[in-house]
């Protein structure tokens, strides 16, 4: 009760207690009901408290069908009872978001890109809040471009980047810019470099991640329906990302990393990368190398999980 009235009252600073989600809007005091709308769970209907409050890892990835398969390994991964088959989603009440719930750890889908993310972020960030949850770290895996890195290696991200290598994150509020800092949780990334260490095979740099609007021009990509630039000037826009500690891109590390830093979530951007945008714009590996790809940061999580909770 002393943490829900020390959260209340705003005091993060205070020592004694433990590490919880901060909302930074005053306004949510005041509600009576809060309704999360795109997960179809609400304050009044459901008891969040005991539904999530003992949630330690939040895992976030972008399709659906993933973030299933996630839920299925990790609960195989931590030998729960049960089987994996009747994980049940969560937000079966809406098609926009899935979550499945394994021990402490939430798997939820997010789509593409940054708006879709952040709608999905502001309502897990008062999810994890409500449910009076502490210590919670949170993961996004992903795909990405590498920029000068060999095709399947994973990206494990320092700092979130805009278009031009800044780390920050522009939103519009009422009309105005505002910007935020995207720096990630320095001791998550490198506890997850280590833990890449200790795997078999399993290539893995920490670098910045350019997160950006669009998947083709935005990209600097040359094969969309639209192309306003020339060859050698992609080749030069991804040399200056490179000089500049860029590593790989993706399409929604920026807000994560400027969300979760505000609300005191620790918070990890872990992207394999598919193709290296040096080489080509297509992605044209076979099917089964893209889904062993894909694994991969799962089985990075999962690794980590399994070590934080001393399976290992
Ligand atoms: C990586 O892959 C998706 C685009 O194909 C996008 O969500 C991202 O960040
Ligand atoms: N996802 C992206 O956003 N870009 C890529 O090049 C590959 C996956």
């Amino acid at each position: 009760m002393a943490q829900i009235l020390l959260n209340r009252m705003g005091n993060d600073h205070n020592e004694y207690i433990k590490p919880s989600v901060q909302l930074k809007n005053p306004y949510l005091d005041t509600m009576e009901e809060d309704i999360l709308y795109h997960f179809s769970l609400s304050t009044k209907t459901h008891n969040l408290p005991e539904m999530f409050g003992d949630i330690k890892f939040v895992c976030v990835g972008g399709s659906a069908t993933r973030m299933k398969a996630f839920a299925q390994f990790i609960h195989q991964e931590l030998k729960l009872p049960g089987s994996p088959e009747e994980i049940r989603n969560i937000c079966e009440g809406t098609d926009r978001y899935c979550m499945y719930k394994v021990g402490p750890v939430l798997s939820i889908s997010h789509g593409m890109g940054v708006p879709s993310i952040s709608i999905m972020l502001h309502e897990l960030i008062k999810l994890l809040h409500h449910a009076q949850c502490h210590d919670v770290v949170l993961f996004r895996l992903g795909t990405s471009g590498g920029v000068g890195l060999a095709p399947g290696t994973v990206v494990i991200t320092d700092k979130a980047v805009d278009y031009s290598f800044r780390p920050q994150f522009e939103q519009v509020v009422l009309g105005k810019v505002i910007t935020r800092n995207t720096e990630l949780d320095e001791g998550v990334a490198n506890e997850l470099l280590q833990c890449s260490s200790e795997l078999q095979n399993f290539p893995a740099v920490i670098g910045h991640t350019m997160c950006a609007h669009d998947f083709y021009e935005g990209q600097g990509r040359l094969d969309g329906a639209l192309c306003s630039f020339s060859h050698e000037e992609k080749l030069e826009y991804l040399r200056e990302a490179h000089e500049a500690g860029v590593r790989n891109i993706e399409m929604e590390s920026t807000v994560l990393a400027a969300m979760c830093r505000v609300c005191g979530l620790k918070a990890a951007v872990i992207c394999v990368t598919l193709l290296n945008r040096f080489d080509g714009d297509q992605i044209t590996s076979p099917h089964d190398v893209l889904v062993e790809y894909q694994q991969r940061p799962q089985v990075l999580v999962s690794h980590f999980i399994k070590k934080r909770l001393g399976y290992i």
